[in-house]
């Protein structure tokens, strides 16, 4: 029997991955976005022949129960958020009011009009913050760094309620970064390769950009989002940390980046007090041996390939724009 699938954050990175994923493996996908004045099609690009869309915006608790309750669908992946951690410390009520009130209106939904849909909800390795041990493991205790942080805190703990207390099967995958060439611009890696490729085209001279030594475990969006799907294959529902278990730094990243178009990245990239955060996480990184062991999950493209696939890219794209 077809299995139906409900994707939120249809729009983004990862729904985007997502979709062509269960679309491939010959599921009904719908997805869910909040109305704008661009149209849909120009939204969803090619994967609006094949998602079918709901409206809806996190707020609006009636909106998820009516859709919920009349798809029922067999698995909700819940990837809608504002997902901007630096942007969280100017905004962390909107924040928490989509992110962890956003995930409690549609865990309700399910409770109330699905209770027998499998639920995965996108927790991050923000969670961790300033880790308690590296690398973290499922059983790391928590301490968030950043209102985003706090709100995915909650709404991983609102996800274990809903599965302890109704018996819900509900998962949380604790992802680590996780990019590609559909990744936001204003994250610190699709800026820095839509950079180095528009710098090596003479459109642009210079990169303003925060702290260089940040480091990051950085894996590719299209291998996360099957590890999303694989576990709500499992029989029983549980937390799933998925990480590469590698870490880099953002000067490595431009080093990278710029090396790949023959530039030297110390002569574009200039350091920007406005792109610093009042607290930065530390040592985030993965031990991924729950989900190799269980899922059979594992990272297949190297950092180098990741940076190397962006910057192509978005040469690429850079280069149908300026023929046009
Ligand atoms: P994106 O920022 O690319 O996508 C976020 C999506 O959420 C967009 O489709 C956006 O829609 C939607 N959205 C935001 N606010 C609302 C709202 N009020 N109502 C309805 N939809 C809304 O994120 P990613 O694809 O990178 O990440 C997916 C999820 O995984 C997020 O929850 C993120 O926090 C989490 N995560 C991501 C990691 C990563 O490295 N990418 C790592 C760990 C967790 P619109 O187009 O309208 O803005
Ligand atoms: P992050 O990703 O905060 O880890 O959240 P981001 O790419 O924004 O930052 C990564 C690191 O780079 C440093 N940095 C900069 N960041 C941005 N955005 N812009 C800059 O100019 C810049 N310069 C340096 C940051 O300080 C940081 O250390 C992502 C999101 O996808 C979350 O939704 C997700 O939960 C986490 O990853 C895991």
């Amino acid at each position: 029997m077809t299995k139906r699938a409900l994707i939120t954050g249809i729009t983004g990175q990862d729904g985007s991955f997502l979709a062509e994923l269960l679309h491939s493996k010959g599921y009904e996908v719908h997805g869910l976005m909040r109305r704008s004045a661009v149209p849909v099609d120009q939204r969803l690009g090619t994967l609006a022949h094949f998602v079918q869309v709901e409206h809806a915006e996190l707020t609006d608790a009636a909106a998820l129960q009516e859709i919920v309750g009349r798809l029922k669908p067999d698995e909700i992946y819940h990837l809608a958020a504002q997902s901007h951690v630096q942007y969280s410390f100017q905004a962390p009520e909107v924040t928490f009011d989509i992110n962890t009130t956003g995930c409690m209106r549609l865990l309700e939904a399910v409770r109330k009009s699905s209770p027998e849909s499998r639920y995965y909800q996108a927790s991050s390795s923000e969670m961790f913050g300033e880790p308690r041990e590296t690398p973290q493991r499922e059983t790391t205790p928590f301490h968030p760094m950043s209102p985003y942080g706090v709100s995915k805190l909650a709404a991983f703990w609102a996800c274990v309620v809903y599965r302890e207390a109704y018996g819900l099967y509900t998962t949380n995958g604790i992802l680590y970064n996780h990019e590609s060439e559909r990744r936001g611009e204003d994250y610190v890696t699709r800026k820095i390769t839509r950079a180095a490729a528009a710098i090596s085209l003479g459109l642009q001279e210079t990169l303003h950009l925060g702290n260089l030594d940040a480091r990051r475990d950085w894996g590719y969006s299209p291998e996360y989002v099957e590890a999303m799907w694989m576990m709500l294959q499992q029989d029983k529902p549980g937390d799933f940390i998925i990480a590469t278990g590698e870490t880099h730094t953002v000067r490595e990243f431009c080093e990278v980046a710029f090396a790949h178009v023959g530039l030297d990245w110390e002569k574009h990239v200039v350091v920007d007090p406005a792109f610093f955060r009042p607290i930065e996480s530390h040592l985030l990184v993965g031990d991924n041996t729950k989900a190799r062991e269980v899922l059979g999950w594992q990272p297949r493209t190297s950092f180098d390939q990741i940076v190397r696939r962006m910057v192509d890219a978005d040469l690429a794209k850079l280069r149908r724009a300026n023929a046009d």
